[in-house]
């Protein structure tokens, strides 16, 4: 006989309701229970994922309404310091962050895609010794068909005083960092994080204004069936990733998605399994994607899901950068996945 679900919401023996309890566990919440104390690092954590939800929120909002309000779609017409052209959404979420960090005391300093060099806010630095890293609009070509975008971020403590604002600190490996995560706004808008705690997964509740705990300790599958990467530029790469490529096309099971926003691509990866790549090209054998505020928070994030990331030669995380906007290949999933992709790469095809 099969047993009855149980009603959402209905109360248990103990008198606790579950579906309340749930409901109750908000982002700020969730990071001092993963501390299990009040010291002041967990409260500087609860408070920064806190506002990191709040750039969420407000971003979330303005994509919501994207179409029906003037001047928030389209290009501005200039470049940025990667030399792409900014999209009038990029500048919105970067002042976004901007604006919400700087009342926060917490973050001294933030350096973002968008921005040639970190952006200081001098009246928190006495105290506020975190720095911010962040991709304001991941996947920026979406923003005008109305397709899933994400915003990647991550946390690092500031290293020195950084009197003469080189911020030399930040060219170190992604083993620094502290917490990272990315927001994806797509049906509804989620925000996913780890503060090396396993990894863990919000919905944003439009009713509530709240990001509520969707999923705790999530764990990439080992192998899946999806490869993720940009076949446009197959005939720029080197041959081992066309060999790749010639691999899952004759072998049975396997499937291409790609979105155009990484952050997108990476989730269904997370959730499903796969594998997402982002080669470099012989013009470019670095690539397209940036270290400190793309890859790297990613490669935090699926490690800490049980996945791996490198460049094909080593870990992301072990990557130490000789600049700010270093770019770096990108080969991240499940650990069968990723070894897979890496045995062509050795093969040297
Ligand atoms: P962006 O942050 O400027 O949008 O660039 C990053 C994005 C990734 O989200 C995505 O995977 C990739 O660039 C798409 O590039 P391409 O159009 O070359 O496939
Ligand atoms: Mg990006």
């Amino acid at each position: 006989m099969t047993q009855a679900a149980e009603p959402i919401g209905l109360s248990t023996n103990d008198g606790s309701d579950r579906s309340l309890d749930r409901d109750c566990t908000t982002l700020s919440r969730h990071v001092l229970q993963q501390f299990q104390t009040f010291t002041p690092e967990a409260q500087d954590l609860s408070a920064l994922m806190n506002r990191i939800g709040l750039a969420g929120k407000l971003v979330a909002r303005r994509l919501s309404r994207a179409g029906l309000m003037e001047g928030v779609l389209g290009f501005t017409g200039e470049l940025n310091v990667q030399g792409e052209s900014v999209k009038k959404m990029d500048v919105y979420a970067n002042d976004v962050f901007i604006s919400v960090f700087k009342q926060s005391g917490l973050v001294c300093r933030l350096a973002s895609e968008e921005m040639e060099n970190p952006y200081y806010i001098p009246e928190n630095c006495p105290l506020g010794r975190y720095t911010l890293l962040y991709d304001p609009i991941d996947g920026s070509s979406n923003t005008d068909t109305n397709l899933s975008l994400g915003s990647i971020f991550a946390i690092r403590q500031q290293k020195g005083e950084d009197l003469d604002h080189s911020a030399s600190d930040l060219l170190a490996s992604g083993r620094e960092q502290i917490a990272a995560g990315y927001i994806l706004y797509g049906p509804s808008t989620m925000l996913v994080y780890s503060i090396g705690k396993g990894v863990h997964s919000f919905t944003l509740d439009p009713s509530l204004g709240e990001f509520i705990l969707t999923e705790e300790n999530m764990r990439i599958p080992t192998q899946g069936s999806v490869y993720s990467v940009n076949e446009g530029n197959f005939w720029q790469w080197e041959e081992s990733f066309r060999e790749y490529i010639r691999y899952v096309h004759r072998t049975e099971g396997y499937s291409a998605r790609y979105s155009g926003a990484m952050v997108s691509d990476i989730h269904r990866v997370l959730v499903q399994g796969g594998v997402f790549l982002y080669p470099g090209t012989v013009q470019k054998p670095e690539g397209k994607l940036r270290l400190l505020y793309e890859s790297a928070p990613l490669a935090f994030l699926i490690e800490q899901a049980g996945g791996r990331a490198t460049t094909g030669h080593e870990d992301i995380l072990d990557v130490i950068p000789s600049k700010l906007h270093q770019r770096t290949p990108l080969i991240i999933g499940g650990r069968e996945d990723v070894a897979k992709v890496e045995s062509f790469i050795q093969n040297g095809h």
